[in-house]
């Protein structure tokens, strides 16, 4: 047996002693409610009261932290210890089922802990987390109520429990309550043996903050665009890293991802946040109307409305299959067939350029001739590729150039890759060295 117990003389004045109480017999034991005694508590805690300062670290230990309010039903209550006897301090290792903890409160029936919710620079503290059940210094017996209470209200009860009774976890949210208690019943059989343990006591703290994002979001489907988020930070002292999620009435997973995952805040009042979005290929409405929510320590500490629209792409450029042949100080124009797919919304898109040959695509230069948007019901697009000085011994003389599109209509622009043109260049005056090429004219397509 590996558990530790306590001489047999001790364990006996303690057992003893509690059960021998002029209140043990009490039947009174009305439920306790938000602001009023028993009249059982053996001892009580006011002279040191303060609000407590809860700072967002998120998971914040109540285990030392001061209370507003503490009353216990025999000798004071253990920190970090079981209650033990009525002398301060006499407490043994919390322990539960066997399981020995470092942090929570030995309290005894009738007893409350009463903690602010109110911390520094707008923090909300919006959940209790603990383990509770009775110490195994009274073995299986005992019997008491654990009660989470609110402003508003009892959040939680445990039942009755022994010291048979399983471990329970505990985990209340505190949203919209200004404080809180942690009260233990006699569970109406009187206090004796009714030795309580709160283990590892937490509240989950959050910064005060709010997320926006633009009213609507376009993006073309199968591509990955930008959507740009406003996070405002109410709490300077906070520097935890956020997660994302979406939330919506169907599976976002078949239409977008989101593919930015987390941000960590810098304590900046405002901070722009650009996630990275992937919209799918399938798709069947207009839009998609979700929700954007912001998580920190497993809780959510904001959300936004979420419209984001895809863009159908289905337009269709031809480039030419032979090469653009150029020579030096020579222009050609190659007219590109722009098509159309029938009902597509091609929301007049926009095209340039980016010449990329090889190691020195310095040579070429490339421009779209006219307006350089397609038609919406197709067309050509004219570009005009221009050789600006020879080759160079070594140099890469042909390549592809790639042409690259641009929507207009984007919140935020990104390149679409749609095609490539290769590009030979005819040099005429190879300098430093090496034979001159035959001058050939460019090919016009
Ligand atoms: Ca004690
Ligand atoms: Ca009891």
């Amino acid at each position: 047996m590996n558990r530790w117990w306590p001489p047999l003389t001790l364990l006996t004045f303690a057992l003893t002693a509690c059960g021998q109480t002029p209140e043990d017999n009490s039947t009174s034991t009305t439920e306790i409610t938000s602001e009023v005694s028993t009249g059982q508590e053996d001892w009580t805690w006011t002279p040191r009261l303060r609000p407590q300062a809860l700072w967002p670290e998120g998971i914040h230990s109540l285990s030392s932290e001061q209370a507003l309010k503490a009353t216990n039903g025999w000798g004071p209550l253990e920190p970090n210890r079981s209650n033990g006897t009525q002398v301060a301090g006499d407490g043994r290792p919390l322990t539960l089922g066997g399981v020995k903890f470092a942090k929570g409160y030995g309290v005894h029936a009738p007893s409350e802990l009463k903690y602010n919710l109110k911390g520094a620079e707008r923090t909300r503290c919006v959940r209790f987390k603990a383990e509770i059940g009775m110490d195994d210094e009274v073995g299986t017996q005992g019997s008491a109520v654990f009660q989470v209470w609110g402003d508003t209200g009892k959040l939680f009860d445990s039942g009755v429990m022994t010291g048979a009774s399983a471990t329970q976890q505990v985990s209340v949210d505190l949203r919209g309550q200004s404080s809180f208690r942690m009260v233990v019943t006699d569970a109406g059989n009187g206090k004796s043996l009714d030795h309580a343990d709160w283990v590892n006591p937490t509240l989950t703290c959050l910064p005060d903050m709010t997320v926006s994002a633009p009213e609507e979001t376009r993006i073309y489907q199968d591509t990955h665009g930008t959507l740009p988020l406003t996070l405002v930070n109410h709490t300077p002292s906070f520097r935890g890293t956020v997660s994302y999620t979406v939330e919506a009435n169907y599976d976002t997973s078949e239409y977008f991802q989101i593919t930015t995952k987390k941000t960590r805040l810098t304590g900046e009042a405002q901070q722009i946040e650009k996630l990275n979005i992937y919209m799918g290929r399938q798709y069947t409405d207009d839009f998609f109307p979700a929700d954007l929510v912001v998580w920190y320590a497993g809780e959510e500490v904001a959300r936004t409305p979420l419209n984001l629209v895809p863009l159908e792409q289905e337009i269709t450029v031809d480039f030419p299959d032979i090469p653009v042949e150029l020579r030096v100080g020579r222009s050609v124009i190659v007219k590109v067939p722009v098509s159309v797919m029938p009902g597509g919304e091609t929301t007049g898109a926009r095209y340039s350029l980016s010449p990329n040959i090889g190691q020195a695509p310095d040579w070429l230069e490339a421009e779209i001739v006219g307006r350089g948007e397609t038609p919406r019901q197709g067309g050509h697009l004219q570009v005009r590729f221009t050789a600006t000085r020879n080759a160079l011994p070594g140099e890469v003389i042909q390549g592809d150039a790639q042409f690259r599109l641009y929507e207009e209509n984007f919140v935020h622009r990104f390149p679409i890759q749609i095609g490539t043109v290769p590009v030979r260049l005819i040099a005429e005056d190879i300098r430093a060295g090496g034979a001159a090429q035959p001058d050939i004219q460019a090919n016009l397509p």
